[in-house]
């Protein structure tokens, strides 16, 4: 697996309009997408910050992954994306290290890179993502 930097990190909001204006007024970052993952259930708003992005979600419906983590941790970082080369292989690697998998192979996620996630229980207590 080749990590090259972290692609981008995911964090749970309630409204991604009252969200946005901190990251744009505060922050004076710039919100360059915003899109629905049906799949997921979630609303995401992108921004760029070097070659990482920050990733608001915002939950379609509350019995989402997006939606039961607000609930149960309140709004917050959600998970951390790496950015490998080959998201199978990558996935492939981890599981032969022990690794408890949610994705046992890759998928199509926001901005329509093929992703996988790996489970918190396995990642001390980090939801981790692998994007291509
Ligand atoms: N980070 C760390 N731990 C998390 C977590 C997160 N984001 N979400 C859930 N957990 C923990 C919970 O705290 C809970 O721990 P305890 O058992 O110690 O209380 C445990 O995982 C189970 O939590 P749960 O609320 O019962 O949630 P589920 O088991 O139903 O699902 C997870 C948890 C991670 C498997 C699920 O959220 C998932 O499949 N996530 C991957 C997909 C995803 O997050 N999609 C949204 C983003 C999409 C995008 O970026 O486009």
């Amino acid at each position: 697996m080749n990590i090259t930097h972290i692609e981008h990190l995911g964090i749970a909001v309630k409204s991604l309009q009252e969200a946005i204006p901190y990251y744009e007024n505060i922050l004076g970052l710039k919100c360059y997408a915003v899109e629905e993952v049906v799949d997921q259930k979630v609303k995401t708003a992108f921004f760029k910050v070097g070659d990482t992005k920050i990733e608001l979600l915002e939950p379609m419906e509350t019995d989402s992954a997006v939606g039961k983590f607000i609930e149960n941790k309140g709004e917050g970082i959600h998970h951390i994306a790496f950015k490998v080369d080959d998201v199978a292989r990558s996935l492939k690697e981890v599981e032969e290290k022990g690794v408890r998998l949610i994705d046992s192979a890759p998928r199509k996620g926001a901005e329509g890179l093929m992703i996988g996630f790996l489970h918190p229980k396995s990642t001390g207590g980090v939801l981790t993502e692998f994007c291509e």
